[in-house]
Order: C-alpha cells, then sequence, then structure tokens
C-alpha cells in the first residue's frame, strides 16, 4: 500500500472501497452491488447513511434485546474505558466480572451458579463441551466422551459448535469434525405442527430417540447432550410440549449431562431469563452470549451447576483446575456492559414484558396466514418465523429478496435463512411497532410473490 492509498483509507470521509471486508455468512458478490449499510441506531429503529429509519424485526442478530444504543450502557462503557481499559483474568479479576458472574447466576434456575467467561456464543458451546469431557476425567470416567447434538442445530461455528451441530451448510465444507458426536433428530414437523402458536402438541416422542442412542453407545461413553430450547438459527423450532422435560429425564437415568444452548433464548426472549425456567427443566450447563449485554460488546459464557464446579475444585490449592480460557474472557469493557443491559432488563421488567406481548405479537405474526406463499408460521416468546414458498429451482431466492426489499425499500430489518423469514425483535417493541413490522412484513411478501 502506498503512502497515498493508506491515508486515503484511514480517511473516513473518502468514500470507502467495500471490497477488502469478507463478509460473514453473506452473499459477498451481491451485498457489494447493492449494499445494506447501517449508520446509526437507537432504540427500535436503524438508520441508513443518507438517513433512512429501518424498523429492527431481529434484534440486530438476536442479540440487542434492550434495544439499540441505550444511554445507560453507552455510560457505562465509557466509564469503564476510563478506569480500567483491560486486565487480565488468567490469576487476576476485577470487580465488574464478580458482579455479573452473581447477577447471571442469580437470574439461572437451580444450583447453576457458576459462570465461565468468553466472547462469543460459539466459544461459549466450545467452553460447555469441553467442560463436559474434563467433568467426566476428573471423575474417572474418561470413556464418557461422546457428545450428543441433533439435526438443524446451530450451536455456532467452532469445531466443536459444527460437529454437534445439524446445518448441513454449516459442516459439509469442513472435513471429518470431531469423532464420536452423534445426532437427535429435529423436532420440525410441518403436518402435525402447522401454525402452531407456542410449543407444539406434537414432537415430546421424539426425545426418546436418546434412549435409541444410549442403547447404541452405551451411556459409559456419552459426556453430554446440547440442545436449543428452541431452535433459532434454522427457522425458529419451538420445542414440542413436554420434550425437554423428557430429555432432562432420560438424562438423569443414564448419567448425561444436559446443556442448554440459550445463546438465543437467554435473556428473555421467550418471557423468562433463560428459557429453561419457561420449560421447568434444569439443565448442568446453559451457554449464553448475545443478549448478555445487548449486543453492545462481545461477550458469552457458560453457567454451570454447583456440583459440576465442585468436582474440579480439589487437588493442590496453586494448581489450576481447567485448563482453559481466553485473553478476553470477562473483558472489562463487556462486563461493564452486561451491569447496565441487566440494570435495564430488570428495572425495565423486559423479560415480563416480553411474556405479556407474547400473545399480542402471535395473534400479529399469524395474521399473515392467507399472504401470497405463506407455507407456515411459528411463534413462541418474541421470536416468529415465517416460510415462504421456494421459487422452483431456486432455494433461498424468494426470501433473500424479501430481506434485501425489506431493509432498501419497505425500512425493515428481518433474518432470513433458506425461505424461513425469522423475527426477534427488541424487547422494547411497543404493540404500535409490532402493527409496523407486521405491516411491512405482509407488503414485502406480497411484493416477492
Ligand atoms: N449458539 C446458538 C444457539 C446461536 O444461535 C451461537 C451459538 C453462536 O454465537 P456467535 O456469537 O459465535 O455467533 C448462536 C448464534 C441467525 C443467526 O440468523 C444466529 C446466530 C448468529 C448469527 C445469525 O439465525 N446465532
Amino acid at each position: 500500500m502506498t503512502a497515498q492509498t493508506s491515508r486515503a483509507a484511514n480517511d473516513i470521509s473518502s468514500p470507502n472501497d467495500l471490497e477488502a471486508w469478507w463478509l460473514p455468512f453473506t452473499a459477498n458478490r451481491s451485498f457489494k452491488q447493492r449494499p445494506r449499510m447501517i449508520a446509526r441506531a437507537k432504540g427500535m429503529y436503524y438508520y441508513t447513511p443518507d438517513g433512512r429509519e429501518v424498523i429492527d424485526g431481529a434484534a440486530g442478530l438476536w442479540c440487542c434485546n434492550a434495544g439499540h444504543n441505550r444511554d445507560e450502557i453507552t455510560a457505562a462503557i465509557q466509564a469503564q474505558a476510563q478506569e480500567l481499559d483491560y486486565s487480565p483474568a488468567f490469576q487476576f479479576g476485577h470487580k465488574g466480572g464478580f458482579a455479573i458472574a452473581s447477577r447471571i447466576a442469580q437470574l439461572a434456575p437451580g444450583d447453576l451458579n457458576h459462570v465461565f467467561f468468553c466472547n462469543s456464543g460459539s466459544e461459549a458451546v466450545d467452553t460447555a463441551l469441553k467442560v463436559a469431557l474434563a467433568y467426566w476425567n476428573v471423575r474417572g470416567q474418561g470413556s464418557k466422551t461422546r457428545l450428543i447434538g441433533r439435526e438443524r442445530g446451530y450451536h455456532g461455528v467452532g469445531f466443536g459448535g459444527i460437529s454437534v451441530g445439524g446445518i448441513v451448510k454449516n459442516r459439509q465444507f469442513f472435513g471429518t469434525l470431531l469423532a464420536g458426536v452423534d445426532h437427535l433428530p429435529h423436532t420440525y414437523n410441518r403436518e402435525q405442527q402447522a401454525f402452531t402458536k407456542g410449543e407444539p402438541e406434537w414432537g415430546a416422542h421424539l426425545a426418546d430417540e436418546l434412549e435409541r442412542i444410549v442403547t447404541l453407545h452405551d451411556a459409559s461413553t456419552i459426556a453430554a447432550v446440547i440442545v436449543e430450547p428452541m431452535a433459532g438459527s434454522t427457522g425458529v423450532i419451538p420445542a414440542p410440549k413436554g420434550y425437554l422435560q423428557r430429555l432432562r429425564q432420560i438424562c438423569d437415568k443414564h448419567g448425561i449431562l444436559l446443556i442448554f444452548d440459550e445463546v438465543i433464548t437467554g435473556f428473555g426472549r421467550l418471557g423468562t431469563a433463560f428459557a429453561a425456567e419457561r420449560y421447568g427443566v434444569v439443565p448442568d450447563m446453559i451457554t449464553f452470549a448475545k443478549g448478555v449485554n445487548s449486543g453492545t460488546v462481545p461477550m458469552g459464557g457458560v453457567v454451570v451447576r454447583e456440583g459440576l464446579y465442585n468436582t474440579f475444585m480439589k487437588g493442590p490449592e496453586h494448581m489450576i483446575e481447567l485448563f482453559h480460557g481466553y485473553t478476553y474472557s470477562g473483558h472489562p469493557l463487556a462486563c461493564a456492559a452486561a451491569l447496565a443491559a441487566q440494570d435495564i432488563y430488570r428495572d425495565e421488567k423486559l423479560f415480563e414484558r416480553a411474556k405479556t406481548l407474547e400473545p399480542v405479537w402471535a395473534d400479529a405474526i399469524h395474521s399473515l396466514k392467507g399472504q401470497p406463499n405463506v407455507l407456515d408460521i411459528r411463534t413462541v416468546g418474541l421470536v416468529g418465523a415465517i416460510d415462504l414458498a421456494s421459487r422452483p429451482d431456486a432455494v433461498g431466492a424468494r426470501a433473500f429478496e424479501a430481506m434485501d426489499r425489506a431493509f432498501n425499500e419497505y425500512g425493515l430489518m428481518m433474518r432470513v435463512t433458506g425461505d424461513t423469514i425469522a423475527l426477534s425483535p427488541p424487547l422494547i417493541v411497543t404493540e404500535e411497532e409490532i402493527g409496523e413490522i407486521v405491516d411491512k412484513l405482509a407488503k414485502v411478501i406480497r411484493a416477492v410473490a
């Protein structure tokens, strides 16, 4: 790079070249021809560089639960940056880390009361899987190494996460993955479940597939089962009634750890702090990220049960108990942002708000039944999904166009996967704004018919 071009690249007033950034999970060539640029955000809205208002139907990427650019969170991040920019978490600590760990432990059900921090959902998942393996080793049951995920599951993009995950495209290009992984069947069946509000009646029996897997491999080889209480990324599959409870029973019966991946469902998305509470199930570990600080600073983590933590707390006291961690585990800025976000959640009762709004939200989204190409609609908590019929020989094209035109022409941000539209607004959404989202959506769905 010459001095001149490097100066140009650093001069933010000059137009940016879009070429260099290889965007994640994005159709890069299409984006660079017709970019969807975001300049700022406030509350329920994003704003484009030319000042157009775009209502956020997706909480960013399922993460900005308190809405955007909340003054309290901004102030907390600024104050923290001035006080303590970074401090190592290996052999040292800072008060924000302990404070937010205690807050999360209080929110988690049962004796889930110790928190390991990392920086994303993917790291949280790989941490939980490693803790499960190490736990059985420490207990002298090192033969328990198998990990069980679920078809259509999304657990981030680390090698552990894609191994237990079940989204084909996220796995097929990346070699042999972790050995010794098996998968439960997914729980979606359109014939049985179409247009259900909340948890479908049909499907709890699919948890019994775990019994078949245990019979095949023997419980002495199985470390843990990991599932999302609501499969989000694949296109929103709420757990069938009784399914998660049944998984818990089978895991208990065979001495298998149960991990709930609550990266999406954590912090109010389903109307409770964690989905575990909604379902009355205490898993052995809960992974979280995203909503922990309303998406403001990268942060993730794993909450583990008392007994699990205590299993590691033995041996000489100067010895490290778990050989795992990240440079940025419990980063001061992430912790400060999380404390401020949790204050907002508590003070504005946003988890309860999600619960109260759930029926309003469900009715509004389900009112789109009958729009062209709508094959199914699912809702749970403040989450919704709409399956559109695929265009012949162009799977995903209709929803991709819907996402693009929603942003560029109708002022609505949403997520799509395949031909499914997914919605998960910030928990501050009002009934009026739900109306705005649904009106815009109806227009978009008709526009791409
Ligand atoms: N587990 C679950 C259940 C997730 O939903 C991750 C792990 C990974 O988190 P990180 O922070 O590593 O991205 C996720 C992330 C979508 C979408 O469109 C979903 C996620 C991320 C981006 C897009 O549904 N989920």
